[in-house]
């Protein structure tokens, strides 16, 4: 593990850096291997309102994922993020995983976790394993926003309310995504339905690109360019067509 980036996790909310530990450690069960980011963004520094902003990559690739994005980033005193998102190599029918956290002043204020279908649903033996999971049970569960239609019914985006809860969402994000990686181990290439699977990751990225509140965020750091070239091409990047 870089020293950058286990500084970074050491300063930032605790349910981060617990997330943040417990992702890679479920990732080790795939067959991981480097991936090569964009030479200027592995690690980036910028000023949002006389704030320092940083953020962290960490990518790996495997046989079954074109790309594992875990991304730290913290905003001065006053925000810490995390970010993952697991990109399927198009060959495989797959969904997206995905999870947001985001928090400032010792309280998180938005945590998000899904298994997105990019092909009409989700198959019937991830949705048996996560029918298995407890019931969600979240005092503040909050609404999607427009874009989020590409969202499942697994799909769980609160404000945990307790130290207790956020144990339980971060317990929740763990579970999803150790079914995730046992399904993916288990499932073969289908290389005829890759022109679905690519024209859903590029619905699933085209959604998350409207997100404003993350946009805005780098804008007002990075500028206007930037944030655009950062957001199409390291966090919600197409694979290429090949
Ligand atoms: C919300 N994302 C947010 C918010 C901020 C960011 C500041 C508002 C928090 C709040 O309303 O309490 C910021 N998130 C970032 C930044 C990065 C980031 C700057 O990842 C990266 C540099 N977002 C994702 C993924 C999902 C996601 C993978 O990156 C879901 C799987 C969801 N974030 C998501 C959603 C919201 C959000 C749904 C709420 C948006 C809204 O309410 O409009």
């Amino acid at each position: 593990m870089s020293t950058a980036v286990s500084a970074l996790r050491d300063r930032q909310h605790p349910m981060i850096r617990q997330l943040a530990d417990r992702i890679e450690a479920i990732w080790q069960q795939l067959e991981l291997s480097p991936y090569a980011m964009p030479e200027d963004l592995g690690y980036v520094e910028g000023r949002l309102e006389g704030e320092r902003l940083v953020i962290e990559n960490r990518c790996f690739q495997t046989p079954q994922f074109r790309k594992l994005h875990l991304e730290l980033a913290q905003v001065g005193q006053n925000l810490d993020i995390l970010h993952c998102v697991m990109f399927p190599r198009p060959d495989y029918p797959l969904p997206m995983f995905g999870c947001d956290l985001v928090g400032g002043r010792g309280q998180i204020s938005a945590a998000i976790v899904d298994l997105s279908p990019v092909t009409s649903a989700l198959s019937p033996a991830y949705a048996a394993a996560l029918d298995q999971l407890p019931p969600p049970d979240y005092q503040q569960v909050r609404d999607l926003p427009a874009w989020g239609d590409i969202f499942s019914p697994y799909c769980l985006f609160i404000r945990p309310t307790s130290p207790e809860e956020e144990t339980r969402f971060c317990d929740r994000i763990a579970a999803y995504l150790d079914i995730h990686c046992r399904q993916a181990l288990a499932t073969a290439p289908d290389p005829d339905r890759r022109p679905e699977i690519l024209a859903g990751q590029q619905h699933y990225c085209q959604q998350q690109q409207q997100n404003d509140k993350t946009r805005r965020i780098l804008e007002k750091a990075f500028g206007e360019a930037w944030a655009e070239r950062y957001m199409t091409t390291v966090l919600f990047d197409l694979p290429p067509l090949q």
